[in-house]
Protein backbone atom coordinates (compact mmCIF):
# COMPACT_ATOMS: atom_id res chain seq x y z
CA UNK A 1 0.00 0.00 0.00
CA UNK A 2 1.57 3.57 -0.64
CA UNK A 3 -1.11 5.71 1.13
CA UNK A 4 -2.85 5.19 3.78
CA UNK A 5 -6.86 6.52 3.71
CA UNK A 6 -7.68 8.20 6.22
CA UNK A 7 -10.72 8.98 4.80
CA UNK A 8 -13.65 6.64 4.66
CA UNK A 9 -15.51 6.76 0.99
CA UNK A 10 -18.42 9.12 2.33
CA UNK A 11 -16.07 11.52 3.57
CA UNK A 12 -13.40 11.98 1.20
CA UNK A 13 -12.55 15.21 -0.57
CA UNK A 14 -12.83 13.60 -3.88
CA UNK A 15 -16.20 13.90 -6.07
CA UNK A 16 -18.56 11.30 -4.51
CA UNK A 17 -20.79 10.27 -7.51
CA UNK A 18 -24.13 9.85 -6.56
CA UNK A 19 -25.39 8.71 -9.54
CA UNK A 20 -24.03 8.09 -13.51
CA UNK A 21 -24.55 12.43 -13.70
CA UNK A 22 -24.87 13.30 -10.31
CA UNK A 23 -22.17 14.21 -8.54
CA UNK A 24 -20.95 15.44 -4.63
CA UNK A 25 -18.59 18.15 -4.32
CA UNK A 26 -17.65 18.26 -0.69
CA UNK A 27 -16.87 21.71 0.46
CA UNK A 28 -16.68 23.11 -3.21
CA UNK A 29 -18.89 26.15 -1.97
CA UNK A 30 -16.66 27.19 1.12
CA UNK A 31 -14.34 29.76 -0.59
CA UNK A 32 -17.19 31.63 -1.46
CA UNK A 33 -18.65 31.53 1.64
CA UNK A 34 -17.71 34.65 2.74
CA UNK A 35 -19.56 36.42 -0.44
CA UNK A 36 -22.83 34.54 -0.39
CA UNK A 37 -23.60 35.12 2.82
CA UNK A 38 -23.96 39.09 3.07
CA UNK A 39 -25.46 38.44 -0.67
CA UNK A 40 -28.25 35.91 0.74
CA UNK A 41 -28.78 38.35 3.94
CA UNK A 42 -29.79 40.98 0.82
CA UNK A 43 -32.18 38.58 -1.08
CA UNK A 44 -34.28 37.52 2.03
CA UNK A 45 -34.27 41.36 3.16
CA UNK A 46 -36.17 42.29 -0.23
CA UNK A 47 -37.93 38.56 -0.46
CA UNK A 48 -38.46 37.59 2.83
CA UNK A 49 -38.68 33.69 3.87
CA UNK A 50 -41.44 32.63 4.03
CA UNK A 51 -43.81 28.91 4.44
CA UNK A 52 -46.05 28.54 1.31
CA UNK A 53 -49.01 26.35 1.08
CA UNK A 54 -48.90 22.66 -0.79
CA UNK A 55 -51.70 22.39 -2.93
CA UNK A 56 -53.30 20.08 -0.19
CA UNK A 57 -53.68 22.76 1.09
CA UNK A 58 -50.96 21.84 4.04
CA UNK A 59 -48.01 24.40 5.46
CA UNK A 60 -44.44 23.32 3.89
CA UNK A 61 -42.11 22.96 7.11
CA UNK A 62 -39.31 24.67 5.16
CA UNK A 63 -39.22 28.25 4.46
CA UNK A 64 -38.20 29.82 1.07
CA UNK A 65 -37.10 32.72 -0.82
CA UNK A 66 -36.30 32.67 -4.85
CA UNK A 67 -33.69 34.92 -6.34
CA UNK A 68 -33.50 35.54 -10.27
CA UNK A 69 -35.82 35.96 -13.19
CA UNK A 70 -37.94 33.51 -11.93
CA UNK A 71 -38.95 31.91 -8.36
CA UNK A 72 -40.68 28.61 -7.77
CA UNK A 73 -43.74 29.17 -6.04
CA UNK A 74 -46.40 26.90 -4.50
CA UNK A 75 -50.55 27.66 -3.53
CA UNK A 76 -53.51 25.78 -3.27
CA UNK A 77 -53.26 26.32 -7.27
CA UNK A 78 -50.81 23.95 -7.96
CA UNK A 79 -46.58 24.72 -8.13
CA UNK A 80 -44.79 26.69 -10.22
CA UNK A 81 -42.66 29.35 -11.57
CA UNK A 82 -43.51 33.15 -11.11
CA UNK A 83 -41.54 36.45 -12.31
CA UNK A 84 -43.34 38.16 -9.32
CA UNK A 85 -43.03 37.20 -5.21
CA UNK A 86 -46.75 37.08 -4.41
CA UNK A 87 -45.84 38.05 -0.73
CA UNK A 88 -44.45 41.88 -2.21
CA UNK A 89 -45.89 42.10 -5.59
CA UNK A 90 -42.52 42.82 -6.92
CA UNK A 91 -39.94 40.95 -9.07
CA UNK A 92 -37.63 39.20 -7.42
CA UNK A 93 -34.01 40.29 -6.58
CA UNK A 94 -31.51 40.31 -8.93
CA UNK A 95 -29.42 37.16 -8.56
CA UNK A 96 -25.96 37.60 -6.91
CA UNK A 97 -22.98 37.60 -9.23
CA UNK A 98 -21.31 35.14 -6.53
CA UNK A 99 -24.12 32.81 -6.83
CA UNK A 100 -24.06 32.95 -10.86
CA UNK A 101 -20.34 32.06 -10.36
CA UNK A 102 -20.76 29.44 -7.97
CA UNK A 103 -23.48 27.57 -9.78
CA UNK A 104 -21.33 27.89 -13.38
CA UNK A 105 -18.43 26.61 -11.76
CA UNK A 106 -19.94 23.55 -10.53
CA UNK A 107 -21.99 22.43 -13.15
CA UNK A 108 -19.08 22.32 -15.44
CA UNK A 109 -17.01 20.66 -12.81
CA UNK A 110 -19.66 18.02 -12.89
CA UNK A 111 -19.66 17.70 -16.57
CA UNK A 112 -22.77 20.43 -17.75
CA UNK A 113 -20.45 23.47 -19.17
CA UNK A 114 -22.33 26.70 -20.29
CA UNK A 115 -25.59 26.50 -17.43
CA UNK A 116 -27.23 30.02 -17.13
CA UNK A 117 -29.50 29.45 -14.37
CA UNK A 118 -32.53 31.72 -14.50
CA UNK A 119 -34.11 30.70 -11.11
CA UNK A 120 -32.47 30.05 -7.73
CA UNK A 121 -34.53 29.01 -4.91
CA UNK A 122 -33.85 28.94 -1.33
CA UNK A 123 -35.05 26.79 1.13
CA UNK A 124 -34.54 27.22 5.27
CA UNK A 125 -34.97 24.39 7.32
CA UNK A 126 -35.37 25.18 11.24
CA UNK A 127 -34.60 22.10 13.31
CA UNK A 128 -37.72 19.39 12.47
CA UNK A 129 -38.41 20.73 9.10
CA UNK A 130 -38.04 18.16 6.30
CA UNK A 131 -39.13 17.76 2.96
CA UNK A 132 -40.75 14.69 2.01
CA UNK A 133 -39.61 12.69 -1.09
CA UNK A 134 -40.32 14.45 -4.33
CA UNK A 135 -38.70 14.70 -7.97
CA UNK A 136 -38.52 18.15 -9.04
CA UNK A 137 -40.29 18.55 -12.98
CA UNK A 138 -41.25 22.33 -12.91
CA UNK A 139 -38.50 23.45 -14.92
CA UNK A 140 -39.17 23.01 -19.10
CA UNK A 141 -35.97 22.17 -20.01
CA UNK A 142 -35.15 19.09 -18.02
CA UNK A 143 -31.93 19.04 -20.24
CA UNK A 144 -30.36 21.50 -17.51
CA UNK A 145 -28.82 20.11 -14.47
CA UNK A 146 -29.81 21.48 -10.95
CA UNK A 147 -27.05 22.76 -8.80
CA UNK A 148 -27.97 22.38 -4.80
CA UNK A 149 -25.86 24.29 -1.89
CA UNK A 150 -25.99 23.36 1.58
CA UNK A 151 -24.84 25.64 3.82
CA UNK A 152 -25.36 25.57 7.54
CA UNK A 153 -26.50 22.93 9.75
CA UNK A 154 -26.15 19.23 8.14
CA UNK A 155 -28.82 17.26 6.49
CA UNK A 156 -29.49 13.49 5.55
CA UNK A 157 -30.51 13.61 1.72
CA UNK A 158 -32.37 11.08 0.37
CA UNK A 159 -32.08 9.97 -3.11
CA UNK A 160 -34.00 7.74 -5.14
CA UNK A 161 -34.76 6.39 -8.20
CA UNK A 162 -37.20 7.48 -10.91
CA UNK A 163 -40.00 5.64 -9.31
CA UNK A 164 -41.13 6.74 -6.09
CA UNK A 165 -41.28 3.07 -4.68
CA UNK A 166 -37.21 2.69 -5.66
CA UNK A 167 -35.36 2.46 -2.41
CA UNK A 168 -33.67 5.35 -1.99
CA UNK A 169 -29.58 5.97 -0.18
CA UNK A 170 -28.48 8.84 2.18
CA UNK A 171 -25.75 10.95 1.69
CA UNK A 172 -25.32 13.58 5.11
CA UNK A 173 -24.79 17.24 3.13
CA UNK A 174 -22.59 19.45 5.15
CA UNK A 175 -21.84 23.09 5.24
CA UNK A 176 -20.27 24.16 1.96
CA UNK A 177 -21.46 21.17 -0.15
CA UNK A 178 -22.46 20.79 -3.36
CA UNK A 179 -24.49 18.49 -5.29
CA UNK A 180 -24.85 18.22 -9.21
CA UNK A 181 -27.77 16.41 -10.46
CA UNK A 182 -28.19 16.23 -14.77
CA UNK A 183 -29.05 13.98 -17.23
CA UNK A 184 -30.20 10.41 -16.00
CA UNK A 185 -30.19 11.68 -12.47
CA UNK A 186 -32.22 15.33 -13.28
CA UNK A 187 -35.93 12.88 -12.92
CA UNK A 188 -34.66 11.16 -9.98
CA UNK A 189 -36.95 11.30 -6.54
CA UNK A 190 -35.15 13.13 -3.84
CA UNK A 191 -35.69 14.72 -0.29
CA UNK A 192 -34.42 15.95 3.21
CA UNK A 193 -34.88 13.59 6.55
CA UNK A 194 -36.05 16.08 9.47
CA UNK A 195 -32.83 18.59 10.44
CA UNK A 196 -31.71 17.55 13.43
CA UNK A 197 -27.96 17.76 15.53
CA UNK A 198 -25.55 20.59 17.09
CA UNK A 199 -26.18 24.00 15.87
CA UNK A 200 -23.90 25.34 12.73
CA UNK A 201 -20.84 27.64 14.40
CA UNK A 202 -21.70 30.43 11.72
CA UNK A 203 -25.52 30.06 11.09
CA UNK A 204 -26.61 28.75 13.83
CA UNK A 205 -29.84 26.26 14.27
CA UNK A 206 -30.65 26.93 10.84
CA UNK A 207 -29.92 24.77 7.32
CA UNK A 208 -30.29 26.94 4.16
CA UNK A 209 -29.95 25.26 0.77
CA UNK A 210 -30.40 27.00 -2.38
CA UNK A 211 -30.88 24.54 -5.86
CA UNK A 212 -30.09 26.69 -9.05
CA UNK A 213 -32.30 25.66 -11.89
CA UNK A 214 -33.34 26.65 -15.67
CA UNK A 215 -36.90 26.79 -15.28
CA UNK A 216 -37.39 28.64 -19.11
C1 LIG B 1 -32.00 15.50 -7.29
N1 LIG B 1 -34.22 20.73 -2.07
O1 LIG B 1 -35.69 22.49 -3.44
S1 LIG B 1 -31.23 19.76 -2.67
C2 LIG B 1 -35.78 21.29 -3.77
O2 LIG B 1 -31.89 20.34 0.46
C3 LIG B 1 -35.01 20.29 -3.01
O3 LIG B 1 -33.46 21.78 0.17
C4 LIG B 1 -33.52 19.86 -1.16
O4 LIG B 1 -35.15 19.14 -3.26
C5 LIG B 1 -32.89 20.72 -0.11
O5 LIG B 1 -36.46 20.89 -4.72
C6 LIG B 1 -32.55 18.96 -1.83
C7 LIG B 1 -30.64 18.47 -3.69
C8 LIG B 1 -31.40 18.24 -4.95
C9 LIG B 1 -32.07 19.27 -5.57
C10 LIG B 1 -32.70 19.03 -6.77
C11 LIG B 1 -32.68 17.77 -7.36
C12 LIG B 1 -31.39 17.01 -5.50
C13 LIG B 1 -32.02 16.76 -6.71
C14 LIG B 1 -33.28 17.51 -8.59
C15 LIG B 1 -33.21 16.28 -9.16
C16 LIG B 1 -32.59 15.26 -8.49
FE1 LIG C 1 -36.19 18.95 -5.16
Amino acid sequence: MTSLNLFSEEESLQPLPLGPQAVLLRGFALPLVPEILPALDAVTKTSPFRQMLTPGGRKMSVALSNCGRLGWVSDVHGYRYARADPLTGAPWPIMPDCFVRLARSAAEKAGFPGFEPDACLVNRYLPGARMGLHQDRNERDLGAPIVSVSLGMSATFLFGGLRRNEPAGRAVLHHGDVVVWGGVDRLRYHGILPIKGPPHPLLGQQRINFTFRKAE
